[in-house]
């Protein structure tokens, strides 16, 4: 089958040009003058023609960090590979890398086994995975060298969640020197996590448990902490570090001196961290949970205070590259049953927000307000997760012989984000209600097979494939 995109504007992480895209199966096959009958590209000879007048051709959006089926805090992730990657493709997202889970004591090769079996056909769109490594020992360290040929090339660990994900330096240092040995990208959780849970159980053990009181634990000067020594540490083992959900100003000038020093360490934010904030919604009350509203945004690494400018400098340092990547950590809970859970005290609510369907608009929002520029937000949302963990050529880019991974976005369009609006998400709530979005997710087309159009779903579980992942292409 063979698809026309007529008349827009494509735009690339190198810029734009008014162009048609012509698709011929799974992959792009031309991207041609405005207008051009060559290659057979004109209107009449294609099976299907969209038409992309006053819009944007962009590459589909890669979200390099979810939390399909996770269990957590005593509860799972409340979206499947299903409805969360159905929800993906609503807005715009062609490609997400979810975390596969070895739990402490578990084989990293079972850990894996049972993420492909979550994932192995109920997919709307690609998927690839990263290892988390929750247990370093001589067992799984064997076990990261046999990841590579599995298409994984990244891992994670956290210096958080003592007693359930946590790793102490002595095993950091070692899976880096593993990580260095094989070409692994190493993914840091950079929070302290033995101080945070001191300061969790005193400030809870004096009455202040509620969900506001998650973002007081977990100061910033844990993330920057955490984010110094895991800089160091790879520093001495010479391996590349992308530090995952950064939300601190102090641990992104952690990021900014290291590669300014030439160092291979990335840093990562979510859209939570660029528009959600302590006071305002940690803080926030309703009529329905009083104080407990917070819940909806506990998530680790928490929110921030606006005042103390968190918000800004994540801004900042996307502008300026010190930031690199924006993912979700898409990690969806209900407020019923799951959140729940912490009713009486913060840390028993589970971490975590749901963002997927909602990552490629909030991105174009800077656009609109000036944020960033055009081919930067293709940058963010498509072209540098490719690039960072091994896709780019096949996905992350509008050209000859990439996958026919592509949004028409309208930006004369609007978005209304919530529940009963814009929410295929299986949470019973949006972390995003309210937001308005001066842009629309038109069409998306995964390796040429169109999953939304004309407002409606016409995609299949299972048409996402399992993305053998190269090494990162990011290094300096
Ligand atoms: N942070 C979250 O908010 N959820 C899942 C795990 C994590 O590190
Ligand atoms: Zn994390
Ligand atoms: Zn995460």
């Amino acid at each position: 089958m063979t698809i026309l995109i007529k008349g827009g504007t494509v735009v690339n992480a190198t810029g734009t040009v008014d162009a048609d895209v012509l698709v011929d199966g799974e992959r792009i096959v031309a991207v041609l003058a405005p207008g051009s009958e060559s290659l057979g590209s004109d209107a009449g000879a294609a099976d299907k023609v969209i038409d992309a007048s006053g819009k944007y051709v962009i590459p589909g959006g890669i979200d390099a960090h979810t939390h399909m089926q996770l269990p957590f805090g005593g509860t799972e992730a409340c979206d499947t590979f299903e409805t969360g990657t159905t929800a993906a493709a609503w807005g715009g997202t062609t490609s997400i890398i979810d975390f596969a889970v070895q739990k402490y004591g578990e084989r990293v090769e079972d850990g894996l086994a049972a993420w492909h079996e979550k994932a192995d056909g109920n997919c709307a769109i690609d998927y690839g995975f990263h290892q988390i490594i929750g247990g370093v020992d001589d067992e799984s360290l064997k076990a990261m060298e046999g990841l590579i040929d599995e298409g994984i090339t990244s891992y994670k660990l956290f210096m958080a969640y003592p007693g359930v994900f946590y790793s102490d330096d002595a095993q950091i240092l070692r899976a880096m020197q593993k990580a260095r040995e094989t070409g692994l990208l190493t993914m840091m959780h950079a929070e302290n996590g033995p101080a945070i849970d001191v300061l969790a159980a005193q400030l809870a053990e004096s009455g202040k448990t509620a969900p506001y009181y998650h973002g007081i634990a977990r100061a910033w000067q844990m993330e920057e902490e955490a984010t110094h020594r895991a800089i160091m540490l790879a520093d001495v083992t010479e391996a590349p570090l992308y530090i995952v959900h950064m939300s601190a100003k102090q641990a992104v000038a952690q990021v900014a001196w290291a590669r300014d020093n030439g160092k291979n360490v990335f840093g990562e934010t979510c859209p939570q961290y660029l528009y959600l904030s302590l006071e305002k919604n940690l803080g926030a009350k309703s009529d329905e949970w009083g104080d407990f509203e917070g819940a909806k945004w506990v998530c680790s690494t928490p929110l921030r205070s606006e005042e103390e400018g968190h918000l800004e400098a994540m801004w900042q340092g996307l502008r300026t590259n010190d930031l690199q990547m924006v993912s979700t950590d898409h990690c969806p809970f209900c407020m019923k049953d799951q959140k729940e859970l912490g009713r009486d005290d913060f840390r028993a609510i589970p971490n975590g927000i749901g963002s997927i369907e909602h990552r490629v608009d909030l991105l174009y929002q800077g656009v609109v307000d000036g944020r960033i520029s055009l081919p930067r937000w293709v940058e963010l949302i498509s072209t540098t997760p490719a690039r960072m963990f091994g896709l780019y050529g096949r996905k992350g880019v509008i050209q000859p012989g990439a996958d026919a991974d592509i949004v028409v976005y309208d930006p004369n369009g609007h978005t209304s984000i919530g529940v009963g609006k814009t929410h295929h998400m299986a949470m019973d709530h949006s972390a995003w209600e309210g937001f308005e979005i001066d842009g629309h997710v038109d069409v998306t087309i995964s390796r040429g097979a169109v999953l939304v159009e004309d407002g409606e779903f016409r995609g299949t579980k299972g048409h996402g494939r399992f993305l053998k992942r190269d090494l990162t292409q990011y290094l300096v």
